[in-house]
């Protein structure tokens, strides 16, 4: 996997949370100098900018006017989207038991007060470089090893989330299921690797076809991939799955056994939030497999709308 890059190494972004203006100078002359300094003089502020700047490290002392240290650090620890930020705390308070109830809230460590600049600047590097490790684990959790797209772990969490989004904005959202044609045919002609190496340029040329920054191609398994266009109503993401089918069609892979075309092709089917009954991903899903199906029976290589089954309609 020679390929997959690694994040940037931006600036480490630090967020600095003491009532003490004093202190936070300290802290930020401590760092400023090669790391981005986020400073807050109280709790709320301090849950309000990790929530906007995603910090890379919190040093957190317990004393603030609002809400106390362990409280900001259990509501971190409470929302997805901070849980992953290390918390240090920085406190005169250097009782075991205080110590001990930082510890057990998930704070990675406890630095006293007065602060030694060398000594804070080493720990800090430390749960750094162990916060950055544990980034890039969890986002080869959800790449798929073959083609570096998304994988359908991604895939269900992006749209369980999108989905909320789109109930509580009242906005569309989209799905596109696709599927390689004949491509059984493809492997036993050409063999597993160069199988293999038509889904990762399949998976490529789907890439380049996702134009907005929300939009999400994933393998969702096999030889299929799926999309999903938040914000996209249907006639938007027939358009989106019509430019997908050209885009792989002008790879022209040869694919000589297909009945389809003389060269690789897709099949897609398209259903959006506007054609369900219930907002549920299970509910989208078999919109856009039905659609699949349909196209695939039609003579594949095309793009298929979800067709909902009209009320009263002869079955
Ligand atoms: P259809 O047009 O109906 O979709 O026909 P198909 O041959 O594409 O469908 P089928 O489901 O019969 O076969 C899918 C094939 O995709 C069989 C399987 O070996 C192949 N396949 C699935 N995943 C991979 C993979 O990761 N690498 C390779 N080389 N082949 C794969
Ligand atoms: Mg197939």
């Amino acid at each position: 996997m020679s390929s997959m890059p690694l994040p940037p190494l931006d600036r480490p972004r630090l967020l600095v949370v003491d009532e003490q203006p004093a202190n936070i100078q300290a802290l930020y002359r401590t760092f400023a100098s090669d790391h981005q300094v986020f400073m807050a003089t109280s709790g709320r502020q301090a849950l309000e900018l990790a929530q906007e700047r995603r910090p890379d490290l919190v040093l957190l002392d317990l004393d603030l006017p609002d809400l106390d240290g362990f409280e900001v650090c259990t509501r971190l620890q409470a929302d997805p989207a901070t849980r992953h930020i290390p918390v240090v705390f920085v406190t005169a308070h250097n009782d075991e038991a205080a110590e001990a109830r930082g510890l057990a809230l998930g704070a990675v460590d406890f630095i006293g007060k007065p602060i030694r600049p060398a000594i804070v600047r080493a720990r800090v590097q430390t749960h750094l470089l162990l916060k950055r490790q544990g980034d890039v684990l969890r986002d080869l959790a959800f790449l798929d090893g073959l083609t570096g797209l998304h994988n359908r772990r991604a895939f269900d969490e992006r749209l369980a989330a999108e989905l909320r989004h789109a109930a509580r904005d009242r906005t569309p959202l989209s799905l596109v299921m696709i599927d390689v044609d004949r491509f059984k045919r493809y492997n036993d002609h050409y063999g597993h690797l160069a199988g293999d190496d038509a889904l990762r340029q399949v998976a490529a040329a789907l890439r380049a076809g996702m134009l907005r920054p929300m939009d999400l191609v994933t393998r969702f398994g096999g030889e299929e991939f799926a999309c999903v266009l938040p914000g996209t109503d249907l006639p938007g993401a027939l358009a989106v799955a019509e430019r997908l089918r050209a885009a792989v069609a002008a790879l022209r892979m040869p694919h000589p056994t297909s009945e389809v075309q003389p060269h690789l092709s897709i099949s897609l089917g398209v259903a959006c939030t506007t054609q369900v009954p219930v907002l549920t991903p299970q509910a989208l899903l078999a919109g856009a497999d039905a659609a699949l199906y349909q196209a695939k029976s039609a003579g594949r290589d095309r793009v298929q709308g979800f067709e909902p089954a009209r009320e009263g309609a002869a079955p």
